[in-house]
């Protein structure tokens, strides 16, 4: 099992502070400027911002049902406990194909999907495990489609790359980078025509935004008024190649100034930063029915894929953002707010590992597809 910030690392939310320096704001507006200057990704900056949302964010979150504060908790752990397994199984040879984790960025899926209400779609790329799990489908469902088996999702057919679930409003699991956006377009479309009151949260890479289909896109849903969430993920790579190799403007929130659509910058290690930003967009879409771009910064601890060596960074880099690992974080924060115990997150840990245990257990345990299924739920 790989070893990932929760079980060695401890953060101390003050390290590195220096509170003349925070700015308070997320907004692109505030921070634009750092962004294009290339220290963007400056984690001092980071750390300061956050300390100086610190005070009113532990206000806040003693305004918010105990309840929902834990199952984010245990979703996030969940997923990284889950990722961990799938990391294990597929070095035993359990899981063919592409593989990517999500660890590291669980605050991102966790923050947003939380605050939808369980009618809204979701649509992503196929960094998709713990996006799928959000949505409902169960980590049982999940690990038997990585498997390729019977009870997987899609009934072993689509793997990692694929998942999927239209009872659960959860519409992949996408392989080509930026495909999904014009599909999650198409949804916000549908959604409006039929006037069902969904909201689109439409997820995708750093490096999906170079393409054509992001910007056309963008400018259809802000002419269209369609109620979709744009949540780039920006993890700082694509495969390989680092966003500074590639992008001309860093800024990725900014690019939505081009279609006069309303975004935001959020730090992708805050759990309740994302929670907060996506209500602010939820609100906006489902009321007046127009799109929102998010960019939320993260990083992805493991490599691309499972065959991935690495060679293009640092151990010390990935340590360094390790230090404001989401979970630890989050912890952190309710331990401060008083609503969460020591005893309490070991319970959490405890039920995690638990529900991956039986999602082993049953992906072992159920059969490949049959050979009658080979040529059903495809296009011959
Ligand atoms: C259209 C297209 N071009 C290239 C690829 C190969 N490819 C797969 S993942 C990837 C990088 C995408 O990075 P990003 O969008 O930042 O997502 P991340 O993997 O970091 O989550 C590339 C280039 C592809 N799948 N589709
Ligand atoms: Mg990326």
């Amino acid at each position: 099992m790989p070893k990932t910030a929760t079980s060695t690392k401890k953060v101390s939310a003050k390290a590195g502070l220096n509170g003349s320096a925070a700015k308070t704001t997320q907004s692109v507006k505030a921070n634009g400027s750092s962004a294009d200057d290339g220290s963007y990704f400056d984690l001092e900056l980071a750390k300061a911002e956050y300390a100086a949302r610190r005070d009113s964010q532990l206000r806040s979150i003693k305004t918010i049902d105990k309840k929902l504060l834990r199952e984010m908790l245990y979703q996030m752990v969940l997923g990284r406990r889950f990722e961990e397994k799938c990391a294990e199984v597929y070095r035993m040879g359990k899981i063919g194909g592409f593989c990517h984790l999500y660890i590291g960025q669980e605050a991102i899926a966790i923050g947003s999907m939380m605050a939808l209400e369980p009618s809204d779609m979701v649509i992503t790329a196929y960094r998709d495990h713990v996006q799928a799990m959000v949505k409902g489908l169960s980590p049982e469902s999940v690990l038997a489609e990585l498997y390729g088996k019977e009870g997987g999702c899609v009934k072993g057919k689509g793997g990692s790359m694929h998942m999927f679930s239209q009872e659960h409003q959860f519409y992949g699991g996408h392989g080509i980078v930026g495909g999904q956006i014009g599909v999650g377009t198409g949804l916000g479309y549908a959604a409006k025509y039929k006037a069902t009151g969904q909201v689109v949260l439409c997820f995708f890479g750093e490096a999906a935004v170079n393409q054509g289909i992001f910007h056309e896109s963008l400018n259809m849903a802000q002419l269209w008024k369609l109620p979709v969430i744009y949540i780039c993920e920006n993890n700082h790579y694509g495969m390989g190649t680092s966003q500074e190799r590639a992008m001309s403007i860093r800024n990725i929130a900014k690019k939505a100034e081009s279609y006069g659509m309303a975004n935001e910058f959020v730090d992708g290690m805050d759990v309740m930063a994302v929670r907060e930003a996506t209500l602010r967009a939820i609100d906006r879409a489902r009321n007046e029915s127009m799109p929102t771009l998010l960019e939320v910064r993260a990083y992805r601890y493991m490599g691309h894929s499972m065959s991935d060596p690495g060679n293009y960074r640092t151990r010390d880099e990935i340590a360094r953002y390790q230090e404001r690992d989401p979970i630890l974080l989050f912890k952190d924060t309710l331990k401060a707010a008083k609503v969460l115990s020591d005893k309490e997150f070991d319970k959490i840990e405890q039920e995690a590992a638990a529900a991956v245990e039986r999602a082993v257990e049953f992906a072992e345990n159920s059969p490949y597809p049959s050979e009658s299924e080979l040529l059903t739920d495809v296009l011959v």
